[in-house]
């Protein structure tokens, strides 16, 4: 056989008796078990195994037909990634999931057991790891050449517990059991080095030796991410710091110092031990950016090491790599890739910044002041002393542009300096990543203006074309078709054929199915059975939901407001006719966040003190899953009638749970925030709930001296729901919030508390009528096409990266 003749495999078979055989090979020969002795595990294993088998080959031809066209690669780099588990995605990406179900009934399993053992990967915090997560998958369904680029973190976010005090956060050893998704590639591990100092080259004045004074290994491992519908396979590779052999200390062991003899490997490996370790000390903050630039300095190296497998010169670098920074965590790798361009490969300066230049782009995904990254120059000039002088050097060249343009404007070159002066000089990280890069986004229409109006300013009105908006969007493949199964076959029905999947904005086509009655009852039963399976309450009753991390400027805490008020106006008056109501909140919030976890222990004393109370229980119940995580949000969303984006408007930048949600079919209620304004726009005013000051509204009243004890003076049932949390009904707690709210409250919830409760009373008018509110629910669906991540991925392409398909051909 001559095996560089096209891949030289055999096919994978896909008859049930095929799939069986190659189950059973690989029970045998890689589990080393037999049928009869074969646990649940060695079953998943297996079964993980067969289907990655299928998944294998695509990926073979995908790297044979991406490396033969030569095309410029997207790299994206993300500190997070949530990828969400990964059994039932590949099953259904590879087309394997009729006779995976058959071969293991017939080993004595059933797939929904085997399901139960797969963890997801938990390598990330909420928005911004799920969106990586997203748009990896739409990079492959839409068959462009990308890589995913990330950390391998031991222990993912946080195991959450709630109980009535609130959270509890265990470790996450996601992988203890292993993962058998992973690929590890230890053949192109990197060495990354930090501290030390840097020497002078003879004859030089740009270019310097580094010397690190530590060095860690950098060791990939990758995930197959496959395309829908479609051959593409491409990877989100991996990196975990290992010790080098070298860090042992033997003769230390030898002596029976054990704990001595390790300790430098300790070190090394905590690089990639947990995400965002704590950072309320210096170590911990030392820590992150520790991480930061260990992710960097292993990517970059890959992607060098790939760029050179085809001897091309420098000149052509950019035109094939574009690195897309997710937020500003992977910025270093702007000077990163300049030392390695300046001081490795003796490119000259201006060359190497030209080519840096046009190689990244750089997406901001906040406008909060305290999310935007700086970094002590102090620690900088510690840790990475040679990126310290490349930034200066960056700093010094560009503040030289600004003041041609600005002759004289000392404030506006202060203002725009990479390097924050005062009693503390820091580096500002979205500042170098807007100079480094060619393309900046912001990633809602409103966040986009925002940004060009008031953080970056400055920057979009030296370069107003670098500025452009990207709108989010979601996987509709893992958030419609894996998560709700039975609207997906409604929706298939209705639209005749299942293409939908791969062009969403055909949901539209179920506009006239709204009016249609036999439609509208089909999905109303769906909903209705989603709510059983969940299994959080009477599902007859409105399911309101409120899922996403905890976050004062989320506002949770007037949802709460909303709560308790709903509480007193029950006990009140219990024969009245009151609209049935599950309130179900789930996120977790920072361990060291305490004003956020103070929330969550509130909403637990009270979900506790409703269910104990039988005037008020019939009518209202609040729930408060733990853990919320990507397999979780996959169970909520489909049952969700009600979905709250009630942040304070101007400062959700975008926002994809609401995405999520409608094209669930809940209803939104919402402020004019992040990409709520463009759920509206699309859903129509008629399908969404709107309440609330809009965001220059919301400005101007913190300028206009804001004070919250003016709105509970005014409003008798605000008066007595902070009432009744200051007098301790509800706890310790409870006190400890309502006076945040009354002295501070940074996020104008008094303000936006009577307009919520009238839009609410609008939301429980609309419940009555069932056909009404279907028809919004449906309405919700089909014109929320817009919100596929497909649709954010083909943005990108074609304005940012500038990058076409390669299509895989061949099949399994
Ligand atoms: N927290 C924003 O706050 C946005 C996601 C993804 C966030 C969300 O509104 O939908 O990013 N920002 O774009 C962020 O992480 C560092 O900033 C988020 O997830």
């Amino acid at each position: 056989m001559d095996l560089r003749q096209g891949i030289g495999l055999r096919k994978l078979g896909r008859t049930t008796d095929e799939f069986q055989q190659d189950l059973l090979s690989n029970l045998y020969y890689r589990r080393g078990t037999t049928v009869e002795s074969a646990s649940a595990r060695d079953a998943y294993e297996a079964l993980s195994q067969t289907v990655r088998d299928h998944l294998a080959q695509r990926r073979a031809r995908t790297a044979a037909a991406q490396f033969a066209s030569n095309p410029r690669w997207v790299y994206y780099l993300s500190a997070e990634y949530l990828l969400g588990a990964q059994l039932e995605q590949n099953l259904l990406y590879s087309g394997t999931g009729e006779p995976a179900a058959e071969a293991v009934k017939a080993l004595g399993f059933s797939l929904e057991d085997l399901e139960d053992l797969d963890v997801e990967p938990g390598l990330g915090n909420g928005g911004l790891g799920r969106l990586a997560a997203c748009l990896v998958d739409s990079l492959a369904t839409r068959d462009i050449p990308a890589v995913g680029y990330g950390i391998r973190y031991d222990l993912g976010i946080f195991r959450q517990i709630i109980t009535e005090n609130g959270q509890t956060e265990l470790p996450d050893d996601w992988a203890f059991q292993g993962n058998p998704w992973e690929f590890p590639a230890p053949d192109d591990r990197q060495t990354v080095g930090f501290y030390g100092h840097t020497e002078p080259i003879a004859g030089s004045t740009t270019r310097k030796t580094w010397v690190p004074g530590e060095i860690v290994l950098g060791e990939p491992s990758h995930m197959l991410v496959p395309g829908y519908g479609t051959e593409t396979v491409n990877i989100v590779r991996l990196w975990s710091a290992k010790a080098s052999e070298a860090s042992f200390d033997l003769s230390r062991f030898s002596a029976g110092q054990y704990a001595e003899a390790v300790q430098e490997a300790v070190r090394a490996e905590n690089i990639s031990k947990v995400l965002y370790p704590d950072d309320s000390t210096e170590l911990g903050r030392e820590l992150r950016l520790k991480q930061q630039y260990f992710l960097v300095s292993c990517s970059l190296r890959d992607i060098v090491r790939r760029f050179r497998l085809r001897n091309e010169g420098w000149d052509t670098f950019a035109d094939k790599t574009v690195i897309q920074l997710n937020d500003t965590h992977p910025t270093i790798a702007i000077p990163e890739l300049m030392r390695l361009l300046v001081d490795e490969y003796e490119v000259e300066w201006e060359k190497a910044w030209e080519i840096t230049r046009s190689t990244f782009a750089y997406t901001c995904h906040t406008l909060l002041p305290e999310a935007l990254e700086t970094w002590p120059v102090r620690m900088f000039e510690k840790l990475l002393p040679r990126h310290l002088e490349i930034i200066y050097l960056i700093n010094m060249l560009f503040l030289r542009e600004v003041e041609a343009r600005f002759p004289g404007d000392h404030d506006r070159l202060r203002r725009m300096s990479i390097i924050q002066e005062g009693p503390e000089r820091r580096v500002r990280m979205a500042h170098l990543a807007v100079v480094g890069t060619e393309a900046v986004n912001g990633v809602a229409e409103l966040h986009s203006k925002l940004l060009r109006e008031t953080v970056l300013d400055d920057f979009a009105a030296l370069w107003p074309a670098k500025f452009q908006n990207v709108t989010n969007g979601v996987s509709p493949r893992r958030f419609v078709k894996l998560a709700n199964p039975r609207l997906s076959d409604l929706i298939t029905e209705g639209l005749g054929d299942e293409t939908w999947l791969r062009d969403l904005d055909r949901l539209a086509g179920l506009e006239p199915l709204a009016d249609d009655s036999s439609f509208r009852e089909r999905w109303q039963a769906i909903k209705r059975a989603n709510k059983v399976d969940l299994a959080a309450g009477d599902p007859d009753s409105l399911t309101d939901v409120m899922i996403k991390r905890f976050h004062e400027y989320k506002r949770q805490q007037l949802k709460v407001l909303h709560v308790i008020t709903l509480y007193q106006r029950i006990r009140q008056n219990p024969a009245a006719d009151w609209v049935p109501r599950t309130v179900l909140f789930a996120g977790k919030a920072a361990p060291a966040y305490h004003a956020a976890k103070d929330i969550i222990r509130l909403i637990a004393t009270i979900a506790a003190r409703i269910e104990a109370d039988p005037v008020v229980s019939p009518h209202l119940k609040v729930v408060f899953p733990s853990n919320y995580n990507v397999t979780l949000a996959e169970r909520i969303i489909p049952a969700a009638d009600l979905s709250e984006q009630i942040s304070l408007a101007g400062k959700e930048a975008s926002g994809t749970g609401n995405m999520k949600l409608a094209l669930n079919g809940a209803v939104t209620i919402g402020t004019l925030d992040g990409a709520n304004i463009e759920i509206r726009a699309r859903v129509g005013e008629d399908n969404f709930f709107l309440f609330g000051m809009d965001a220059y509204e919301a400005a101007q009243a913190r300028i206009n001296g804001y004070h919250p004890r003016h709105f509970y003076e005014r409003d008798e049932e605000l008066r007595a729901a902070l009432d009744t949390l200051t007098s301790g009904i509800f706890g310790e707690v409870g006190r400890r919030v309502a006076a945040s709210l009354l002295d501070w409250d940074e996020y104008l919830t008094l303000a936006d508390f009577r307009s919520y409760l009238e839009s609410q009373e609008q939301v429980e008018k609309t419940w009555r009528d069932p056909t009404r509110w279907t028809r919004m629910s449906i309405l919700n669906t089909a014109h929320s096409g817009f919100f596929s991540s497909d649709r954010t991925v083909a943005d990108y392409a074609a304005r940012i990266w500038r990058v076409a398909p390669v299509p895989v051909i061949g099949e399994d």
